[in-house]
């Protein structure tokens, strides 16, 4: 059983590996962690997913850009790949939340969602991803066949993100329970609240706060 000391130094050695996209350092640390009984929970909530969260936060202030999330996220599922099947079904229900998330019809960018895919794996979602130029309807039968707790919807293009509100309406009809994120360049919190969404977020890195709040504004879920 690692010291309190030393499980802080793994901890905090998983988010600057991360931060540093350094893979090796991620799985290397991963594996001390396992072998000195640090929690693989803790690993991955305090150690991994925090180092993404500070690459969102660097992303959304333009200290790294698109490239360099994507070698952090690298790093990410270089830890997570070794941690996850440690994760002990009583520590995950606490987080075990899920989320329904495509890019809508029309519209193939998947960049952004792909993003914000990896702040809710990290944060230890279970993300069923419908990809890109997703039919509208399949929103509405994904979250009845998961019941997931939110379906979050991306567009890029003001011609593609018109689609929304159908969607929206479909998913309401089928499961009023259910809460509808939406995001993409082209969105705001007023389109979103115009478009009937119970929830907006700017970026990948405020995206599973914002799910989080939503829920508990919501009292649904969360
Ligand atoms: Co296209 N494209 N593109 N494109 N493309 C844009 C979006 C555009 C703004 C470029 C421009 O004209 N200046 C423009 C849209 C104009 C508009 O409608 N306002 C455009 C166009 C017109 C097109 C085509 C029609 C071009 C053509 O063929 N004539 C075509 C459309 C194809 C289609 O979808 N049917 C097209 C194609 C492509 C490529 C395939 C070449 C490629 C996409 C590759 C891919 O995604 N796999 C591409 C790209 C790369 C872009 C730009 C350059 C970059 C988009 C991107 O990845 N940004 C873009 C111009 C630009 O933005 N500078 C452009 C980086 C990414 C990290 O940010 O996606 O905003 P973003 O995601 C953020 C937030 O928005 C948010 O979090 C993310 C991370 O922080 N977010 C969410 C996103 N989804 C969220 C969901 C949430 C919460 C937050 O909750 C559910």
């Amino acid at each position: 059983m690692a010291s309190a000391e030393r499980t802080q130094e793994i901890l905090k050695g998983l988010r600057e590996a991360v931060v540093a996209y350094d893979e090796e350092a991620a799985a290397r640390l991963s594996k001390a962690a396992l072998a000195e009984g640090v929690s693989a929970y803790d690993a991955v909530r305090q150690g991994l997913a925090a180092g993404m969260e500070k690459v969102g936060e660097m992303f959304a202030k333009h200290e790294y850009f698109v490239p360099e999330v994507l070698l952090c996220s690298d790093a990410l599922y270089a830890g997570l790949d070794i941690l996850r099947p440690h994760i002990r079904a009583g520590d995950a229900s606490e987080v075990r939340k899920q989320i329904v998330l495509g890019t809508v019809e029309g519209d193939v960018h998947d960049i952004g969602k792909n993003l914000v895919k990896i702040m809710f794996e990290a944060a230890g979602w279970l993300v069923h991803d419908l990809g890109t130029d997703v039919k509208l309807e399949k929103f509405a039968e994904e979250q009845a066949r998961t019941n997931a707790d939110i379906v979050g919807l991306s567009a890029l293009m003001t011609s593609t993100m018109l689609a929304m509100p159908r969607v929206i309406q479909m998913i309401k009809a089928r499961s009023p329970g259910a809460a509808v994120m939406v995001g993409g360049a082209p969105l705001s919190p007023e389109i979103a609240r115009q478009y009937g969404a119970d929830g907006y977020a700017r970026n990948a890195g405020e995206a599973v706060r914002e799910a989080v709040n939503m829920l508990s504004r919501l009292g649904t879920k969360g």
